[in-house]
C-alpha cells in the first residue's frame, strides 16, 4: 500500500488546476488586499501615542473587517469532516450497463475529492461520536462532475425527504438547552424514531460497531439509493454503489470511543492526514450491484426504498475499480469546508430513480450551498470547479469570478452566432431517462414501503456474537440516557419487533419490562387524514436467514499497515528486543512509537539514544492498536513504578488488543491484569515477531471479552 514514489505521477488534473489558485507563505511580501506593501501590522493609527484610534486607519479596518467575516455557517448536518484528494481507476469497462465515460475508459485516472464526516455534531465536535459517517466523493470526470454523496451504512433512517428536518431536529442537541452535543442518546431522538418505525433499520446499524469506526480508512461506503445506469442504446439498469476498504472494516469499542474523545478528539482526522502524509494511501474498491429493469418487482422489498439494502448474497457486488487518496488538502477552509456536494450532480450514463428520499435531496443540497457559501457562483470556488470548462448564459450574482465577454447572455441568439451552442446527444449531451409515468398526483406512500422489521432483524441475525453484544450494550446505554420512561418503553416494544432476545437483554439493563402492547399505533408518521391501518408496518418476514457480508467478523484481516504500536520503554531497555519487533513490524507498515516516562530521548542498554515519540503523560492506551514491552531490567523497573503504565496495559487488555513482551518485559506484565491470562492468543511472551504481527492483523481478540470486561479500567 505504501506508494510514496508514485506520489508525483499521480498528481491529478484537478490538483494541477488548483495550483493556479494556490500560493506559498514562504518568500512572500506582506501587502494589503490592494497590493500596498505593509510596514506595521501590529499597531493602529492613533491621535498621539496615548490617544484614540483614527477611523482613517484603513490598514486596521481591512484587517479587522476580514477577520470579522472569516466564518461561514457550518453545514446543518455533517458539519465536522475531513477531506483528501485522490484518483479513481477503472479495471473493467461496463458499456453493457452505462455509457458514462468514467465506467468505460480503463486508461483514465479520474481525479476525486472525498470528504468524510460525522452527521450530528458541530464542526468542533469529537470524531468518535456514535454516529453515521458521511462518505462523499466528487469525481471530476471528463464529461463533468459526478458527486456520489453517501454514508458508511447502506441504508437511511427515513423513506421520504419530507421527514428529514424532523429526523435532524430530533437528533441534534435539544433546542431549549443545546444538550447533548454529537450524541443520539437523548429523549428527542428516541421519541421521534420510536414513532417512525421505518427508522429502525438505520437505528440498529447505529447501535452496531459501524457507528464507531477505527478509522475513515477502514469503513465501507454506500451510495444507498438505487440509481440508474443508462447505456448507449438508452437501456436502463438499476444500480447501487459500494466502496470496500482494502484494509477491511474495523471499529473501536464504545469504552475506547468515550476515552479517545477526551484523549484526541481529532483521532480520525489525524489518522487520515498522517496516513496520507506518510505515503500510506487509503484505498477502496468500487463495486456495483446491478439489477435489470425486468427484476424491479422481484424482491421482497422495494428497490426505491432507501431503508432497505440489497443483500450481497442476493445480488453480488461486482468490483470494477479502485479509489486511492494520495494528497492532503493544502488549506482546510478553501477545500474541505468549501467543497459542495450535490446528489444532483450526475453525468451522462447515470440517472436518478423515483426514490422519494433521493428526489428531495436533489432540491436540498443546492439550496443549502446558497446559505452556506452565500452565492449561486459556488461552482466557481476552486475545489468545486469541474475540470472541463463550461459556458452558459447564467450571469452575475455575488462573487462572480469570471468575466464573460460579449453582448449576449440569452439563447437563442444571432448576435453571438447562437453561442454558447447546444450539443447533440451523439456529442455526449445529457438527457434524462425517458421513464414512462402514468399516475395520479398523490401525497401518500406506497404499501411496498411498509416492511420495517425484516431487515433490522436480518442485520441482527447476521452479526457475530460479539457484535450482537455490542448492539445490546449500545441500546442499553443510549436508552439508559433517556429520561422519559414512556419513550424507553416504546423503544423496547419496537426492538421486540426486531428480535425478542435483543429486547429482553436491553430491558434487563434498563430495568423496564418489554411492553406487550403500546397505546398508540406504532407508526405515527402519517398524515392526519390517512388510513392509519394502511400505514402500520407489516409483520417481520424472513427471506434470507443471514447475510454474512453484513458482519465485520467476515471482513479482511490482511494487513498491519499504519497500525499504531506503543513501545513502553525507559532508560536501559533492551535494544535487541526492540530491534527484533521494530524491523519486523515496520517492514509491514506498522507505526512504532516509543512511549517513555518523559519527552526527549531515552538510552537503551547498548548506550544509544532513542527519540521518544510520546511522554506517558501526554498519551493514552486507546490511541494505539497494540502494545509491546521490551526487556531491560532498569527499564522495566521504571515502568513498574509508574501506575500509568500499568493502566496503559490494562486498558489495552480490556480492549482486546494484542500485547507482546520479551524477557524482563514479562515481569512487568505480571504486575498488570494480564498476569494469569498469559495463554491468551493475543498475548505473546518471548514469542516470534510474526506471532505478534498475526495478532495485530486480527484487530482484536474477541474471545477474551468476558475476562476483559472484568478489567477495572
Ligand atoms: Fe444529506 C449533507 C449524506 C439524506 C440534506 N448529506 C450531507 C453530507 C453527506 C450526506 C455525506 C455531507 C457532504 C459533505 O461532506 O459536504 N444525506 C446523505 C445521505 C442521505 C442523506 C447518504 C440519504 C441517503 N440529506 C438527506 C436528505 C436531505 C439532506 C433527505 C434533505 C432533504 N445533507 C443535506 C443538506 C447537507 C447534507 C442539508 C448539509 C450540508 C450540505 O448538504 O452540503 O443539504
Amino acid at each position: 500500500m505504501k506508494n510514496k514514489n508514485s506520489k508525483k505521477e499521480n498528481i491529478s488534473q484537478k490538483v494541477e488546476q488548483l495550483k493556479d489558485d494556490t500560493w506559498k507563505v514562504e518568500g512572500s511580501t506582506m501587502k494589503t488586499n490592494q497590493g500596498l506593501k505593509i510596514n506595521d501590522t501590529n499597531t493602529s493609527l492613533k491621535s498621539g501615542e496615548r490617544g484614540a484610534t483614527l477611523l482613517e486607519d484603513f490598514l486596521l479596518r481591512e484587517k479587522i473587517t476580514h477577520f470579522d467575516h472569516e466564518r461561514i455557517p457550518e453545514r446543518i448536518v455533517h458539519a465536522r469532516g475531513s477531506g483528501a484528494h485522490g484518483y479513481f481507476e477503472l479495471f473493467e469497462a461496463i458499456p453493457q450497463y452505462t455509457k458514462a465515460g468514467i465506467f468505460n475508459d480503463t486508461s483514465r485516472k479520474t481525479p476525486v475529492f472525498v470528504r468524510f464526516s460525522t452527521v450530528g455534531g458541530s464542526k468542533g465536535s469529537t470524531d468518535l461520536a456514535r454516529d453515521v459517517r458521511g462518505f462523499a466523493t466528487k469525481f471530476y470526470t471528463e464529461e463533468g462532475t459526478w458527486d456520489l454523496v453517501g454514508n458508511n451504512m447502506p441504508i437511511f433512517f427515513i423513506q421520504d425527504a419530507m421527514k428529514f428536518p424532523d429526523l435532524v431536529h430530533s437528533v441534534k442537541p435539544e433546542p431549549n438547552n443545546e444538550i447533548p452535543q454529537a450524541a443520539s442518546a437523548h429523549d428527542t431522538f428516541y421519541d421521534f424514531v420510536s414513532h417512525a418505525t421505518e427508522t429502525l433499520h438505520n437505528q440498529i446499524w447505529l447501535m452496531s460497531d459501524r457507528a464507531i469506526p477505527r478509522s475513515f480508512r477502514m469503513m465501507e461506503g454506500f451510495g444507498i439509493h438505487t440509481f440508474r445506469f443508462i447505456n448507449e442504446e438508452g437501456e436502463s439498469h438499476f444500480v447501487r454503489f459500494h466502496w470496500k476498504p482494502v484494509l477491511g472494516v474495523h471499529s473501536v469499542t464504545w469504552d475506547e470511543a468515550v476515552k479517545i474523545s477526551g484523549a484526541d478528539s481529532d483521532f480520525h482526522r489525524r489518522d487520515l492526514w498522517e496516513a496520507i502524509d506518510a505515503g500510506y494511501f487509503p484505498e477502496w474498491e468500487f463495486g456495483v450491484q446491478i439489477i435489470p429493469e425486468a427484476d424491479e418487482h422481484k424482491y421482497e422489498f422495494d428497490l426505491l426504498d432507501p431503508t432497505k439494502l440489497i443483500p450481497e448474497e442476493m445480488v453480488p457486488v461486482k468490483v470494477i475499480g479502485k479509489m486511492t487518496l494520495n494528497k492532503n488538502p493544502d488549506n482546510f477552509f478553501a477545500e474541505t469546508e468549501q467543497v459542495a456536494f450535490l446528489p444532483g450532480h450526475i453525468v451522462p450514463g447515470i440517472d436518478f430513480t423515483n426514490d422519494p428520499l433521493l428526489q428531495g435531496r436533489l432540491f436540498s443540497y443546492r439550496d443549502t450551498q446558497l446559505s452556506r457559501l452565500g452565492s449561486p457562483n459556488f461552482h466557481q470556488i476552486p475545489i468545486n470547479r469541474p475540470v472541463v470548462k463550461g459556458h452558459n448564459n447564467q450571469r452575475d450574482g455575488h462573487m462572480q469570478m469570471e468575466i464573460p465577454q460579449g453582448q449576449t447572455a440569452y439563447f437563442p441568439n444571432s448576435i453571438s452566432g447562437g453561442c454558447p451552442h447546444l450539443s447533440k446527444m451523439a456529442e455526449g449531451a445529457f438527457g434524462s431517462y425517458e421513464e414512462r409515468i402514468d399516475a395520479k398526483k398523490v401525497r401518500t406512500r406506497s404499501e411496498s414501503f411498509s416492511d420495517h422489521f425484516s431487515q433490522p432483524a436480518l442485520f441482527y441475525r447476521s452479526l457475530s456474537e460479539w457484535e450482537q453484544e455490542h448492539v445490546v450494550a449500545a441500546y442499553t446505554f443510549e436508552l439508559g440516557k433517556c429520561k422519559l420512561d414512556h419513550i424507553k418503553e416504546r423503544m423496547l416494544y419496537m426492538i421486540n419487533q426486531i428480535d425478542n432476545d435483543l429486547a429482553l437483554k436491553v430491558s434487563k439493563g434498563l430495568g423496564i419490562k418489554v411492553p406487550k402492547k403500546i397505546k398508540e399505533p406504532v407508526n405515527q408518521a402519517i398524515g392526519a387524514d390517512a388510513d392509519v391501518s394502511k400505514h402500520q408496518p407489516i409483520a417481520k418476514k424472513n427471506y434470507l436467514d443471514k447475510s454474512p457480508a453484513l458482519s465485520q467478523a467476515n471482513t479482511k484481516f490482511v494487513s498491519i499497515a499504519t497500525r499504531q504500536i506503543a513501545v513502553l520503554a525507559a532508560d536501559g531497555f533492551s535494544m535487541k528486543d526492540l530491534s527484533k519487533i521494530k524491523s519486523a513490524l515496520e517492514k509491514e507498515g506498522a507505526m512504532i512509537k516509543i512511549v517513555a516516562p518523559h519527552g526527549g530521548t531515552i538510552t537503551c542498554d547498548e548506550k544509544m539514544k532513542h527519540k521518544v515519540d510520546a511522554a506517558i503523560m501526554t498519551t493514552e492506551s486507546v490511541l494505539f492498536d497494540a502494545v509491546y514491552i521490551p526487556g531491560g531490567k532498569k527499564s522495566v523497573k521504571t515502568l513498574a513504578e509508574n501506575v500509568k503504565y500499568i493502566k496503559f496495559v490494562n486498558e489495552a487488555f480490556k480492549h482486546c488488543k494484542a500485547i507482546a513482551a520479551d524477557n524482563e518485559g514479562e515481569e512487568f506484565l505480571n504486575k498488570t491484569f494480564v498476569s494469569g491470562h498469559m495463554d491468551d492468543k493475543a498475548v505473546i511472551v518471548n514469542g516470534k515477531a510474526s506471532e505478534f504481527k498475526k495478532a495485530i492483523q486480527q484487530h482484536r481478540n474477541w474471545d477474551r471479552r468476558e475476562v476483559a470486561e472484568r478489567v477495572p479500567a
